[in-house]
């Protein structure tokens, strides 16, 4: 790196502590069950756990991956298609309708009123320390401990000031990586000239922060390279362990820009189009040719790392996972009215994401089709789905409390969001849907999807305050926060009949079969909330 803004620094920070006494807990727990230890684990003793590949795409939704045929213009995607034509591709997956919340979603299997994190990553609305995670329990788990590492943007935590700098940015290392490179937040500058920050633990407790400069490479493939080294180190130093690296390209969210050559097909030599940022809006003709090409580009690196980086040993040892953080940006939709119903709304064009699982645990799909399931799909799911793939059972290692205390950051008050100590895992496990031929696979399925965005302050029409449900039968109950009154504004659409929801089935007299369903889903959210659901619109309206 050319400049360096952070100079190595050795933080202590009790994380190891933390983990050796949540261990302890679970294996209490487990025998005050009567259980022997090797039941408690769920282990499958003489089976090596996969590793897990987890890429998560920003800004990306379904319309923009060629392979699930939604969007009337996506973008060119041959290595994701790549990855569903091997595996499972799942139609109706519901993330939240921003990045920090889904993220935090994966993270902890956990809805975001219980974690806290409802909207992009703000002081006291972020990740808090008292979550277990995934690489918290991945490596600690009891046959093969899992190495972990994350690549990319990390966005999950906020908060700023010289005095506490370094444990802002040692995030990622206080959730639960060994290891981090990337951007604590979104680029700030360019995908030419970004923060590049390591974070490597160094044992007993230490954890090593530097770089901080910019690094001038393109960041897509930059990240692919860190990934790919880390993982060449790992397998060096750890042969026989299994790893799990959180993959999360800063594309294709802004700052926009034109890509390497190299690294797509688009024509982007018409001078009108300039990728300039910031403001989106109302300009896809321009925008859109960009934001394409950036994510070609991003599947171009995919394929790379999956076809040349990866031998051909790992890849039949790693599980595939790509999931879209929330729906496409702004701007680019192709109809103008939905503009507004993208990324940062509820509506499907915010929080119906890209899901596809391939590879190790995955049963191939024998076509040059891929296994679709249409089954309902939250982005909490992959909190279970990750665990049982390692042959791990979440009921037996995720720890029934959440930590009594925390790591307090000096000079930032963290406001508690709720009060809850009892961990509520809201994660129904895709596994059985990865296996089974065609026909879905046995195992229990959603009877409900749900989705949220809060946050606190004002009003504000581009990140409306809103909390939605849906049913297997297509119907999707939406409720906007009305400032001005304090009420929570309703809207009610069938999604097989009106995908665009266009339709407010609550604006005219419904059909005894809609108004049973909307009973039935205000009974759902209702016992949603009824599980600890604190009122942040209330907070909001402050
Ligand atoms: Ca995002």
């Amino acid at each position: 790196m050319r400049s360096t803004l952070i100079e190595p620094v050795s933080l202590r920070i009790q994380r190891h502590a933390r983990r050796r006494l949540l261990w302890l807990v679970a294996t209490i727990a487990a025998f005050g069950c009567g259980v022997t230890t090797e039941d408690s684990t769920g282990i499958k003793p003489a089976a090596r756990p996969p590793n897990i590949l987890l890429i998560i795409a920003d800004d990306v939704g379904v319309d923009q991956i060629g392979v699930y045929g939604e969007g009337t213009n996506p973008a060119t995607t041959p290595n994701i298609d790549a990855i569903a034509r091997r595996g499972v591709l799942f139609r109706n997956t519901w993330s939240n309708p921003v990045c920090s919340s889904t993220r935090a979603t994966i993270l902890t299997g956990r809805y975001g009123f219980r974690t806290g994190v409802g909207f992009v990553a703000r002081v006291g609305e972020d990740l808090k320390d008292r979550e277990h995670t995934l690489p918290e329990i991945l490596a600690r788990h009891p046959a093969n401990r899992y190495g972990t590492a994350a690549f990319g943007k990390w966005h999950l935590n906020a908060g700023h000031g010289i005095e506490i700098r370094e444990q802002v940015l040692a995030a990622p290392y206080r959730a639960g990586f060994s290891f981090f490179r990337g951007t604590y937040k979104n680029i700030n500058r360019s995908y030419f000239g970004w923060q590049d920050i390591i974070l490597q633990d160094r044992g007993n407790g230490q954890i090593e922060l530097s770089g901080g400069g910019f690094n001038p490479e393109y960041n897509t493939s930059e990240i692919v390279n860190h990934t790919a080294s880390w993982i060449h180190e790992f397998e060096k130093n750890r042969p026989d362990d299994p790893w799990f690296v959180w993959l999360a390209f800063n594309a294709a969210h802004q700052p926009f820009h034109k890509p390497p050559a190299t690294l797509h097909t688009v024509d982007l030599s018409d001078p009108s189009i300039t990728c300039k940022n910031p403001k989106p809006f109302r300009t896809p003709e321009t925008l859109g040719p960009c934001y394409r090409a950036m994510i070609e580009a991003m599947d171009t690196e995919i394929g790379r790392l999956l076809n040349d980086e990866l031998s051909k040993e790992t890849l039949e040892r790693t599980t595939i996972i790509f999931v879209g953080d929330n729906g496409s940006v702004k701007g680019v939709a192709p109809d103008s009215a939905k503009a507004f119903r993208q990324k940062g709304s509820t509506y499907e064009g915010g929080i119906n994401v890209p899901l596809v699982i391939a590879g190790a645990g995955v049963e191939a799909s024998g076509s040059q089709m891929p296994r679709e399931r249409s089954a309902l799909v939250n982005t909490t799911d992959l909190f279970s789905t990750v665990l049982e793939l390692a042959g791990l059972d979440p009921k037996a290692v995720v720890p029934s409390t959440l930590r009594a205390s925390r790591a307090e950051l000096k000079g930032v008050k963290l406001p508690s969001v709720q009060t809850q100590t009892e961990v509520v895992v809201d994660s129904v496990s895709l596994l059985p849907q990865l296996r089974g031929g065609q026909s879905l696979g046995n195992g229990a399925t959603r009877s409900f999807a749900y989705a949220e965005l809060f946050r606190s302050g004002g009003p504000d029409p581009m990140w409306p305050v809103s909390k939605v449900v849906r049913d297997p039968q297509g119907f999707k109950l939406m409720q906007f926060y009305q400032y001005e009154t304090q009420q929570w504004r309703e809207e009610l659409y069938n999604l097989n009949t009106d995908p665009n929801e266009t339709t407010n089935l609550l604006n005219s007299e419904t059909a005894s079969d809609t108004a049973r369903a909307y009973q039935r889903l205000h009974r759902q959210l209702n016992a949603i909330e009824s599980t600890g659901w604190r009122p942040r619109a209330s907070a909001a309206a402050q």
